[in-house]
């Protein structure tokens, strides 16, 4: 008896210590692909690993079939118009004559959609040109703004997210949309956005901003996180060449935030290395927008980071939404909006 415990004992010492490498392993492993496919910095390695993932945890979501894997099947037209205020007010004719963007319905989402709420969060939005900038505007609803109908709670993964810097600082931090552009409408697989004119992404917050710090909304940098596009995002940002105003809706008007947007082509929308897209020319530009919504910590219990919802426009899967063949088409053309279509 004593021999056979003193033979099983190693035995199922060896077995005990597999199975705890195995499941530190797997916890360690899911912790970094999370916060990556975020950033859009995973690799393409670990990729088709975190595809399987995500299949497994959005197999509700994917019922009716509504992804399109790299063929730019959603199209928004930016037409010649008149030129906005940007005061943070959406004023009566402001954006007649502007395409509509309307969401979330219909996103892809990456966490439980937000659309059978319309109070939680939705968006109206609107993108058009006056021969010199690119303008979007955004009308969103969101029944609870992060830091100021909340604490500022922070991600358990990143207590730095607040800073507006390139140390730990994430830019997405907050109730705010990400507008995604590749200006160059070439793509190769795997390709993402470079940072600079060519192709990039831009986050816009109620939390913080670059110009007026934390606590006053505006533009707060973008991705990929690194110190030579940080530099050049917060150059462009203070030389006004992307210029953003930021409102709070009172009481009156329901919870949420206005978003106006000015992009100046040059140099922020760069075909190659001599040339920018020139507005009085039809072109097309890659294209996405991305809505993210905190509430208090526990309503996004789950999620990346807590966080309540991530949608987005171009309906293509969570790991590949950062991809520049994922993007939807922006059409801009020089002509005005027909007035039949006009709203
Ligand atoms: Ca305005
Ligand atoms: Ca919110």
């Amino acid at each position: 008896m004593k021999n056979t415990i003193l033979i099983l004992f190693p035995v199922v010492f060896i077995l005990y210590m597999s199975v705890q490498i195995f499941n530190q392993r797997q916890t360690s492993s899911e912790a970094i692909d999370y916060t990556s496919i975020k950033m859009g910095l995973i690799s393409s390695s670990i990729s088709r690993d975190v595809k399987s993932v995500h299949k497994s945890l959005e197999v509700s979501r994917l019922e009716e079939d509504e992804f399109d894997f790299g063929a730019y099947p959603d199209t928004l037209t930016a037409y010649l118009g008149t030129t906005p205020k940007l005061d943070g007010f959406i004023s009566k004719g402001e954006y007649d004559d502007a395409e509509k963007i309307i969401g979330v319905k219909g996103w892809h989402s990456d966490t439980p959609p937000a659309s059978e709420k319309k109070e939680d969060l939705s968006v109206v939005g609107w993108v058009k040109h006056d021969g010199r900038s690119l303008y979007f505007a955004f009308d969103v609803t969101d029944d609870i703004i992060y830091g100021f109908d909340t604490k500022r709670w922070l991600p358990s993964n990143n207590p730095d997210a607040n800073n507006l810097n390139i140390e730990k600082g994430w830019p997405f931090w907050g109730d705010g949309i990400e507008l995604m552009m590749n200006s160059t409408y070439q793509w190769e697989d795997n390709s993402r956005c470079v940072g600079d004119g060519r192709s990039w992404q831009f986050c816009c917050s109620t939390n913080k901003s670059i110009l007026g710090g934390l606590g006053v909304g505006g533009l707060s940098s973008g991705l990929p996180l690194n110190t030579e596009v940080w530099e050049r995002y917060e150059k462009w940002i203070r030389n006004g060449d992307m210029e953003a105003s930021v409102r709070l809706k009172d009481k009156a008007e329901g919870r949420g935030y206005i978003i106006e947007w000015r992009i100046n082509p040059n140099p922020c929308m760069k075909i190659d290395e001599t040339n920018f897209v020139d507005l009085s020319k039809e072109t097309k530009v890659g294209f996405n927008v991305e809505i993210q919504d905190l509430d208090e910590k526990e309503n996004g219990e789950g999620n990346f980071s807590n966080m309540h919802h991530i949608d987005y426009w171009s309906k293509v899967s969570t790991n590949r939404k950062t991809d520049l063949k994922s993007f939807g088409t922006l059409i801009i053309k020089p002509i005005k909006m027909k007035v039949a279509d006009q709203h």
